[in-house]
């Protein structure tokens, strides 16, 4: 057995609950009263109005509180909400963009990776193991705002699955930093990075969330996607992910994070070792309704 496949619900579940508590996320909640009585109400009158509707039993409502027990016990809230009800708060939170679409940060972001000075024809390699499985990825582009300039030393934060699944810092035996990093653009903004190219990401099966989706018989896939933060002086933080063509989840992704514009589209790579994909990135300036989270 790899040291992966010891990997657990639990353990995956405990090690997002602590990276949330770390993020410094909690810090922004702000008690206003008005607000919380408006958001707490609507929601239990939706539940309420769900049991009378669905007219819902007493066994039904003992198997929801023993879920809900077991989601806290797994440490599961962080990829319960990331997978089933990020994707409404991120569109809420950039209806207003003009530039790129984002995507949701899900549950296994990290800050302060490896960095890597890159630039057009000057390509940064992630970190990875020397035996990493997967095919080599040439991920390259420009970032530019609104305005149409470029953004010079702009920060683009990639992370992504491994060829088996996993992300590192939540699956044991992988180095702490495998497939993460931070790469700095040139004057003009222009990156270029080596990394794998991701496969299709399944979700714990063996804890809470998994318990759901079999017994509701859905699947538990999201189709292979590369994470990103970009980022530059002056402009909101882009938080995105990027797919890939022909993904047999790219239709019915777990998390409902694909959008048509974060679809890359992958060639063969110029020197013949696996696939290059070209992106560009365009930031909004900040402006005086930009929220906190957004401003970096
Ligand atoms: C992931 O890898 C992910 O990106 C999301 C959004 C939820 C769970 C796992
Ligand atoms: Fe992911």
């Amino acid at each position: 057995m790899t040291p992966q496949e010891q990997a657990t619900a639990a353990a995956s579940g405990a090690a997002a609950t602590d990276r949330f508590r770390q993020s410094g996320k909690t810090a922004a909640v702000e008690a206003d009263q008005a607000r919380v009585n408006e958001l707490a109400s609507a929601l239990v009158q939706a539940a309420n109005d769900i049991i009378l509707e669905k007219k819902v039993t007493y066994p039904e409502f003992n198997a929801l509180k023993a879920w809900l027990i077991k989601v806290g016990e797994d440490g599961e809230w962080p990829l319960f909400l990331d997978v089933w009800l990020e994707h409404s708060v991120e569109e809420v939170a950039t209806e207003h963009r003009e530039g790129n679409k984002g995507s949701i940060e899900g549950p296994y972001y990290i800050p302060d990776a490896p960095r890597h000075e890159t630039g057009k024809g000057k390509p940064a390699t992630i970190d990875m193991r020397p035996d990493e499985k997967g095919t080599m990825m040439l991920f390259q582009g420009q970032v530019t705002s609104t305005e149409g300039k470029p953004l010079p030393n702009a920060k683009i934060e990639l992370w992504h699955a491994d060829e088996d699944g996993f992300y590192a810092q939540f699956a044991p035996g992988i180095p702490d930093w495998n497939l993460r990093g931070t790469f700095i653009a040139d004057e003009e903004g222009y990156f270029a990075i080596r990394s794998l190219q991701p496969a299709p990401y399944q979700i714990p099966t063996d804890g809470a969330c998994g318990q759901l989706i079999a017994a509701a018989g859905w699947h538990a896939w999201r189709p292979a996607h590369l994470h990103l933060k970009v980022s530059a002086p002056g402009h909101e933080l882009l938080t995105a992910q990027l797919y890939f063509p022909g993904d047999p989840h790219n239709e019915d992704d777990i998390a409902t994070a694909v959008k048509p514009e974060l679809m890359l589209d992958p060639k063969p790579a110029a020197d013949g070792d696996g696939v290059q994909v070209d992106y560009d990135f365009v930031l909004d300036p900040v402006s005086d309704e930009t929220p906190a989270h957004l401003r970096v």
